[in-house]
Protein backbone atom coordinates (compact mmCIF):
# COMPACT_ATOMS: atom_id res chain seq x y z
CA UNK A 1 0.00 0.00 0.00
CA UNK A 2 2.05 2.75 -1.48
CA UNK A 3 0.94 6.72 -0.10
CA UNK A 4 -0.05 7.19 -3.80
CA UNK A 5 -3.08 5.02 -3.45
CA UNK A 6 -4.53 7.56 -0.96
CA UNK A 7 -4.46 10.20 -3.40
CA UNK A 8 -5.97 8.12 -5.99
CA UNK A 9 -8.46 6.76 -3.84
CA UNK A 10 -9.16 10.42 -2.70
CA UNK A 11 -9.26 11.98 -6.05
CA UNK A 12 -11.47 9.24 -7.55
CA UNK A 13 -14.17 8.93 -4.81
CA UNK A 14 -14.09 12.08 -3.07
CA UNK A 15 -14.54 11.02 0.21
CA UNK A 16 -15.09 13.18 3.01
CA UNK A 17 -11.70 14.08 4.34
CA UNK A 18 -11.84 13.46 8.47
CA UNK A 19 -8.10 14.39 8.85
CA UNK A 20 -8.37 15.39 12.68
CA UNK A 21 -5.17 13.89 13.59
CA UNK A 22 -2.07 13.76 11.36
CA UNK A 23 -0.59 10.56 9.69
CA UNK A 24 1.95 8.69 11.57
CA UNK A 25 3.65 5.53 10.18
CA UNK A 26 2.18 3.76 12.89
CA UNK A 27 -1.40 3.93 12.32
CA UNK A 28 -2.71 1.81 8.96
CA UNK A 29 -2.28 3.64 5.73
CA UNK A 30 -6.48 3.73 5.47
CA UNK A 31 -7.50 4.90 8.39
CA UNK A 32 -10.90 6.27 6.86
CA UNK A 33 -11.38 3.13 4.85
CA UNK A 34 -14.71 1.00 6.22
CA UNK A 35 -14.22 -2.37 7.77
CA UNK A 36 -16.18 -5.43 6.60
CA UNK A 37 -16.30 -8.93 7.18
CA UNK A 38 -15.24 -11.37 4.12
CA UNK A 39 -18.68 -13.27 4.01
CA UNK A 40 -17.88 -15.88 0.77
CA UNK A 41 -15.69 -15.65 -1.77
CA UNK A 42 -16.93 -16.16 -5.67
CA UNK A 43 -14.43 -16.00 -8.32
CA UNK A 44 -12.20 -13.09 -7.09
CA UNK A 45 -15.50 -10.97 -6.23
CA UNK A 46 -15.39 -10.70 -2.03
CA UNK A 47 -19.09 -10.82 -0.54
CA UNK A 48 -18.76 -8.38 2.20
CA UNK A 49 -20.79 -8.02 5.51
CA UNK A 50 -20.35 -3.97 6.40
CA UNK A 51 -21.87 -2.51 9.37
CA UNK A 52 -21.32 1.11 9.95
CA UNK A 53 -23.46 4.19 11.05
CA UNK A 54 -25.40 3.59 7.60
CA UNK A 55 -26.89 -0.04 9.15
CA UNK A 56 -25.76 -3.34 7.95
CA UNK A 57 -25.32 -4.37 4.53
CA UNK A 58 -23.68 -6.53 2.03
CA UNK A 59 -21.05 -5.03 -0.14
CA UNK A 60 -19.74 -7.03 -3.41
CA UNK A 61 -15.70 -6.17 -3.80
CA UNK A 62 -12.81 -7.25 -5.11
CA UNK A 63 -8.97 -6.37 -3.49
CA UNK A 64 -6.39 -4.29 -5.00
CA UNK A 65 -3.72 -5.29 -6.76
CA UNK A 66 -1.02 -4.39 -4.19
CA UNK A 67 -2.90 -7.31 -1.95
CA UNK A 68 -1.55 -10.35 -4.47
CA UNK A 69 -3.63 -13.02 -5.12
CA UNK A 70 -5.35 -14.95 -2.15
CA UNK A 71 -4.18 -12.70 0.55
CA UNK A 72 -7.97 -12.78 1.53
CA UNK A 73 -10.00 -15.29 3.06
CA UNK A 74 -13.69 -16.12 4.06
CA UNK A 75 -13.67 -14.87 7.93
CA UNK A 76 -10.88 -12.03 7.23
CA UNK A 77 -11.90 -8.91 8.57
CA UNK A 78 -10.70 -6.23 5.95
CA UNK A 79 -10.44 -2.43 5.10
CA UNK A 80 -12.36 -1.26 2.36
CA UNK A 81 -12.26 1.77 0.20
CA UNK A 82 -14.26 3.30 -2.69
CA UNK A 83 -18.30 2.57 -3.39
CA UNK A 84 -18.83 1.11 0.07
CA UNK A 85 -22.84 1.72 -0.58
CA UNK A 86 -23.57 -1.95 -1.59
CA UNK A 87 -25.63 -0.49 -4.57
CA UNK A 88 -26.80 -2.85 -7.24
CA UNK A 89 -23.48 -3.26 -9.61
CA UNK A 90 -21.19 -1.95 -7.24
CA UNK A 91 -18.12 -2.61 -6.78
CA UNK A 92 -15.54 -1.56 -3.25
CA UNK A 93 -12.20 -2.56 -3.09
CA UNK A 94 -10.19 -4.35 -0.25
CA UNK A 95 -6.88 -2.50 0.61
CA UNK A 96 -5.88 -4.14 3.79
CA UNK A 97 -6.71 -7.54 6.02
CA UNK A 98 -6.76 -6.90 9.51
CA UNK A 99 -4.40 -9.01 11.05
CA UNK A 100 -5.56 -12.36 11.94
CA UNK A 101 -6.44 -14.27 15.40
CA UNK A 102 -6.56 -17.87 13.85
CA UNK A 103 -6.68 -19.24 10.52
CA UNK A 104 -7.61 -22.55 10.10
CA UNK A 105 -5.10 -24.33 7.43
CA UNK A 106 -4.96 -27.72 5.57
CA UNK A 107 -2.86 -29.28 2.69
CA UNK A 108 -4.59 -31.00 -0.07
CA UNK A 109 -1.96 -34.03 0.82
CA UNK A 110 0.65 -34.64 3.47
CA UNK A 111 3.79 -33.99 1.04
CA UNK A 112 1.89 -31.15 -0.38
CA UNK A 113 3.42 -27.63 0.43
CA UNK A 114 0.42 -25.48 -0.87
CA UNK A 115 -1.77 -24.80 2.25
CA UNK A 116 -4.94 -23.52 2.10
CA UNK A 117 -6.54 -20.99 4.45
CA UNK A 118 -10.30 -22.59 5.19
CA UNK A 119 -11.04 -19.72 7.33
CA UNK A 120 -9.76 -16.86 9.21
CA UNK A 121 -10.61 -15.77 12.55
CA UNK A 122 -12.72 -18.94 13.96
CA UNK A 123 -12.07 -19.80 17.64
CA UNK A 124 -14.35 -23.33 17.39
CA UNK A 125 -13.92 -26.04 14.77
CA UNK A 126 -16.68 -28.32 15.02
CA UNK A 127 -16.09 -31.05 13.19
CA UNK A 128 -19.71 -32.56 11.50
CA UNK A 129 -19.92 -36.17 11.27
CA UNK A 130 -22.09 -38.64 10.39
CA UNK A 131 -22.89 -41.76 12.70
CA UNK A 132 -23.92 -43.63 8.75
CA UNK A 133 -24.14 -42.44 5.43
CA UNK A 134 -22.06 -41.42 4.48
CA UNK A 135 -19.75 -44.00 7.32
CA UNK A 136 -17.63 -41.99 9.81
CA UNK A 137 -14.01 -41.96 9.13
CA UNK A 138 -12.22 -41.60 12.23
CA UNK A 139 -8.84 -40.85 10.20
CA UNK A 140 -10.23 -37.49 8.96
CA UNK A 141 -11.51 -36.65 12.52
CA UNK A 142 -8.10 -37.42 13.97
CA UNK A 143 -6.54 -34.95 11.13
CA UNK A 144 -9.09 -32.38 12.01
CA UNK A 145 -8.33 -32.62 15.29
CA UNK A 146 -4.77 -32.06 14.86
CA UNK A 147 -5.15 -29.23 12.84
CA UNK A 148 -7.37 -27.53 15.76
CA UNK A 149 -5.15 -28.15 18.19
CA UNK A 150 -1.88 -26.64 16.32
CA UNK A 151 -4.11 -23.64 15.45
CA UNK A 152 -5.99 -23.19 18.83
CA UNK A 153 -8.91 -23.34 17.76
CA UNK A 154 -11.78 -25.61 20.61
CA UNK A 155 -12.67 -28.48 18.60
CA UNK A 156 -16.54 -29.84 18.67
CA UNK A 157 -17.55 -33.19 17.60
CA UNK A 158 -20.99 -32.90 16.09
CA UNK A 159 -22.79 -35.96 15.00
CA UNK A 160 -25.73 -35.89 12.68
CA UNK A 161 -28.02 -38.58 10.97
CA UNK A 162 -28.20 -40.08 14.88
CA UNK A 163 -31.63 -41.26 13.29
CA UNK A 164 -29.83 -43.95 11.03
CA UNK A 165 -27.40 -45.82 13.91
CA UNK A 166 -26.04 -45.71 17.29
CA UNK A 167 -23.75 -42.67 18.31
CA UNK A 168 -21.84 -44.33 20.83
CA UNK A 169 -19.48 -46.96 19.20
CA UNK A 170 -17.54 -43.53 17.25
CA UNK A 171 -17.85 -41.54 20.72
CA UNK A 172 -16.14 -44.33 22.50
CA UNK A 173 -13.12 -43.67 20.25
CA UNK A 174 -13.32 -39.79 21.45
CA UNK A 175 -13.78 -39.93 25.07
CA UNK A 176 -10.36 -40.81 26.24
CA UNK A 177 -9.48 -37.90 24.81
CA UNK A 178 -11.70 -35.54 26.35
CA UNK A 179 -13.03 -33.78 23.33
CA UNK A 180 -16.69 -32.80 23.90
CA UNK A 181 -18.99 -33.62 21.32
CA UNK A 182 -23.15 -32.96 20.99
CA UNK A 183 -25.29 -34.83 19.32
CA UNK A 184 -27.86 -32.99 16.49
CA UNK A 185 -30.75 -35.17 15.15
CA UNK A 186 -31.90 -33.78 11.67
CA UNK A 187 -35.87 -32.07 13.31
CA UNK A 188 -34.88 -32.60 16.98
CA UNK A 189 -33.41 -30.28 19.24
CA UNK A 190 -30.69 -28.66 18.60
CA UNK A 191 -30.39 -26.38 21.45
CA UNK A 192 -27.11 -28.13 22.92
CA UNK A 193 -25.61 -27.52 19.71
CA UNK A 194 -26.93 -24.02 20.08
CA UNK A 195 -25.56 -23.50 23.49
CA UNK A 196 -22.14 -24.50 21.83
CA UNK A 197 -22.12 -21.91 19.41
CA UNK A 198 -23.25 -19.17 21.46
CA UNK A 199 -20.67 -15.96 20.71
CA UNK A 200 -18.61 -17.77 19.11
CA UNK A 201 -17.02 -18.25 15.24
CA UNK A 202 -17.52 -21.39 14.14
CA UNK A 203 -16.61 -23.15 11.76
CA UNK A 204 -18.29 -26.55 10.41
CA UNK A 205 -16.25 -28.60 8.18
CA UNK A 206 -16.36 -32.66 7.16
CA UNK A 207 -16.82 -34.89 4.00
CA UNK A 208 -19.18 -33.70 1.75
CA UNK A 209 -23.26 -34.74 2.81
CA UNK A 210 -22.52 -35.31 6.50
CA UNK A 211 -25.42 -32.31 7.11
CA UNK A 212 -23.26 -29.38 7.44
CA UNK A 213 -25.62 -27.44 5.38
CA UNK A 214 -28.98 -29.17 6.44
CA UNK A 215 -27.64 -27.93 10.27
CA UNK A 216 -26.79 -24.24 8.57
CA UNK A 217 -30.44 -23.73 7.62
CA UNK A 218 -32.00 -25.74 10.96
CA UNK A 219 -29.66 -23.17 12.91
CA UNK A 220 -30.58 -20.02 10.84
CA UNK A 221 -34.30 -19.44 9.40
CA UNK A 222 -33.81 -18.51 5.77
CA UNK A 223 -29.85 -18.85 5.07
CA UNK A 224 -30.78 -20.88 1.98
CA UNK A 225 -27.87 -23.52 1.91
CA UNK A 226 -28.74 -25.87 -0.92
CA UNK A 227 -28.17 -29.41 0.32
CA UNK A 228 -27.49 -32.51 -1.56
CA UNK A 229 -28.37 -36.49 -1.51
CA UNK A 230 -25.41 -39.10 -0.83
CA UNK A 231 -25.49 -40.90 -3.12
CA UNK A 232 -26.63 -44.78 -2.16
CA UNK A 233 -24.11 -46.83 -3.84
CA UNK A 234 -20.98 -44.97 -2.78
CA UNK A 235 -21.83 -43.68 0.08
CA UNK A 236 -20.51 -40.18 -1.17
CA UNK A 237 -21.67 -36.73 -1.16
CA UNK A 238 -22.50 -34.55 -4.04
CA UNK A 239 -20.09 -31.42 -3.00
CA UNK A 240 -23.12 -29.31 -2.82
CA UNK A 241 -21.42 -26.79 -1.17
CA UNK A 242 -18.25 -25.44 -3.34
CA UNK A 243 -17.50 -22.36 -1.05
CA UNK A 244 -17.26 -21.19 2.36
CA UNK A 245 -20.26 -19.38 3.69
CA UNK A 246 -19.90 -17.36 7.16
CA UNK A 247 -23.76 -16.62 8.92
CA UNK A 248 -25.24 -14.77 11.72
CA UNK A 249 -26.45 -17.10 14.00
CA UNK A 250 -29.40 -15.79 15.88
CA UNK A 251 -28.90 -16.49 18.91
CA UNK A 252 -25.89 -14.89 18.70
CA UNK A 253 -22.39 -15.71 17.24
CA UNK A 254 -20.98 -17.08 13.58
CA UNK A 255 -21.24 -20.09 11.87
CA UNK A 256 -18.70 -20.64 8.50
CA UNK A 257 -20.08 -23.69 6.53
CA UNK A 258 -17.45 -24.96 3.97
CA UNK A 259 -17.42 -27.50 1.18
CA UNK A 260 -17.10 -31.02 2.23
CA UNK A 261 -13.48 -32.12 2.26
CA UNK A 262 -12.06 -35.67 1.17
CA UNK A 263 -8.59 -34.75 3.04
CA UNK A 264 -6.80 -32.85 5.70
CA UNK A 265 -3.71 -32.86 4.92
CA UNK A 266 -1.37 -31.76 7.67
CA UNK A 267 2.23 -31.06 5.82
CA UNK A 268 1.82 -27.40 7.93
CA UNK A 269 1.60 -28.99 11.03
CA UNK A 270 4.41 -29.44 13.58
CA UNK A 271 3.41 -32.58 15.61
CA UNK A 272 5.58 -31.47 18.62
CA UNK A 273 3.20 -28.83 19.09
CA UNK A 274 0.34 -31.26 19.77
CA UNK A 275 1.39 -32.42 23.51
CA UNK A 276 0.56 -28.85 24.43
CA UNK A 277 -2.98 -29.28 23.56
CA UNK A 278 -3.21 -32.26 26.58
CA UNK A 279 -1.72 -30.16 29.42
CA UNK A 280 -1.81 -33.01 31.89
CA UNK A 281 -0.02 -35.26 29.33
CA UNK A 282 2.40 -32.59 28.56
CA UNK A 283 3.35 -32.41 32.43
CA UNK A 284 4.41 -35.70 32.61
CA UNK A 285 7.07 -35.37 29.63
CA UNK A 286 8.86 -33.01 31.56
CA UNK A 287 10.67 -36.27 32.49
CA UNK A 288 11.28 -37.85 29.26
CA UNK A 289 14.98 -37.37 27.37
CA UNK A 290 15.69 -34.28 25.56
CA UNK A 291 13.93 -34.68 21.92
CA UNK A 292 11.45 -37.23 23.18
CA UNK A 293 8.61 -37.17 20.58
CA UNK A 294 6.67 -39.47 22.71
CA UNK A 295 5.51 -41.41 20.27
CA UNK A 296 5.03 -45.33 20.42
CA UNK A 297 8.19 -45.97 19.04
CA UNK A 298 10.16 -43.80 21.61
CA UNK A 299 12.20 -46.26 24.17
CA UNK A 300 12.34 -44.15 26.92
CA UNK A 301 9.16 -41.81 26.87
CA UNK A 302 7.79 -40.75 30.05
CA UNK A 303 4.29 -41.63 28.96
CA UNK A 304 5.22 -45.01 29.00
CA UNK A 305 6.46 -44.59 32.69
CA UNK A 306 3.13 -43.13 33.54
CA UNK A 307 1.38 -45.73 32.48
CA UNK A 308 3.37 -48.10 34.22
CA UNK A 309 2.81 -46.30 37.71
CA UNK A 310 -0.59 -46.03 37.03
CA UNK A 311 -0.52 -42.37 37.21
CA UNK A 312 -2.12 -41.64 34.18
CA UNK A 313 -5.21 -43.93 31.82
CA UNK A 314 -3.38 -45.51 28.98
CA UNK A 315 -6.41 -45.04 26.60
CA UNK A 316 -5.23 -41.25 27.15
CA UNK A 317 -2.12 -41.86 25.98
CA UNK A 318 -3.12 -44.60 23.14
CA UNK A 319 -5.65 -41.85 21.68
CA UNK A 320 -2.64 -39.08 22.26
CA UNK A 321 -0.12 -41.43 20.17
CA UNK A 322 -2.76 -42.05 16.98
CA UNK A 323 -3.63 -38.42 16.76
CA UNK A 324 0.27 -38.17 16.87
CA UNK A 325 0.68 -40.96 14.04
CA UNK A 326 -2.15 -39.99 12.30
CA UNK A 327 0.31 -36.85 10.98
CA UNK A 328 2.16 -40.33 9.39
CA UNK A 329 -0.38 -42.25 8.12
CA UNK A 330 -3.36 -41.91 5.07
CA UNK A 331 -6.78 -40.75 6.36
CA UNK A 332 -8.91 -43.10 3.92
N1 LIG B 1 -31.16 -39.45 7.65
C1 LIG B 1 -30.64 -38.24 7.82
N2 LIG B 1 -30.27 -37.53 6.73
C2 LIG B 1 -29.74 -36.30 6.93
C3 LIG B 1 -29.55 -35.76 8.22
N3 LIG B 1 -28.98 -34.53 8.10
C4 LIG B 1 -28.81 -34.33 6.77
N4 LIG B 1 -29.27 -35.39 6.06
C5 LIG B 1 -29.27 -35.54 4.59
O1 LIG B 1 -27.93 -35.67 4.12
C6 LIG B 1 -27.81 -35.14 2.80
C7 LIG B 1 -26.62 -34.22 2.70
O2 LIG B 1 -26.83 -33.05 3.48
P1 LIG B 1 -26.05 -31.67 3.24
O3 LIG B 1 -26.52 -30.75 4.31
O4 LIG B 1 -26.16 -31.23 1.84
O5 LIG B 1 -24.54 -32.12 3.52
P2 LIG B 1 -23.22 -31.19 3.50
O6 LIG B 1 -22.38 -31.70 4.62
O7 LIG B 1 -23.56 -29.77 3.50
O8 LIG B 1 -22.56 -31.62 2.11
P3 LIG B 1 -21.55 -30.77 1.16
O9 LIG B 1 -22.09 -29.41 1.00
O10 LIG B 1 -21.54 -31.57 -0.10
O11 LIG B 1 -20.22 -30.80 1.87
C8 LIG B 1 -29.14 -34.45 2.51
O12 LIG B 1 -29.93 -35.32 1.70
C9 LIG B 1 -29.77 -34.30 3.88
O13 LIG B 1 -31.18 -34.28 3.84
C10 LIG B 1 -29.98 -36.53 9.37
O14 LIG B 1 -29.86 -36.14 10.54
N5 LIG B 1 -30.51 -37.76 9.09
MG1 LIG C 1 -23.08 -28.23 2.22
ZN1 LIG D 1 8.18 -38.72 25.69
Amino acid sequence: MSPSYDIEDDQRYQRPRRRTRPRTKDRPAHDDAAEGLVTTIDRGRYTLRLADCDGVRTVLAMTARALGRKAVVVGDRVRVVGDVSGAGGSLARIVEVVPRVSALRRTADDDDPVERIIVANADQLVIVTAVANPEPRPRLIDRALVAAYDEGLDPLLCLTKVDLADPETLLSTYRPLGVPFVVAPRGGDLDPLREWLRDRVSVFVGHSGVGKSTLVNALIPGAGRATGHVNEVTGRGRHTSTSAYVLELPSGGWVVDTPGIRSFGLAHVDPRHLIGAFEDLDALTVECPRGCTHATSEPECALDEAIADSHIEPERVESFRRLLDSRESSER
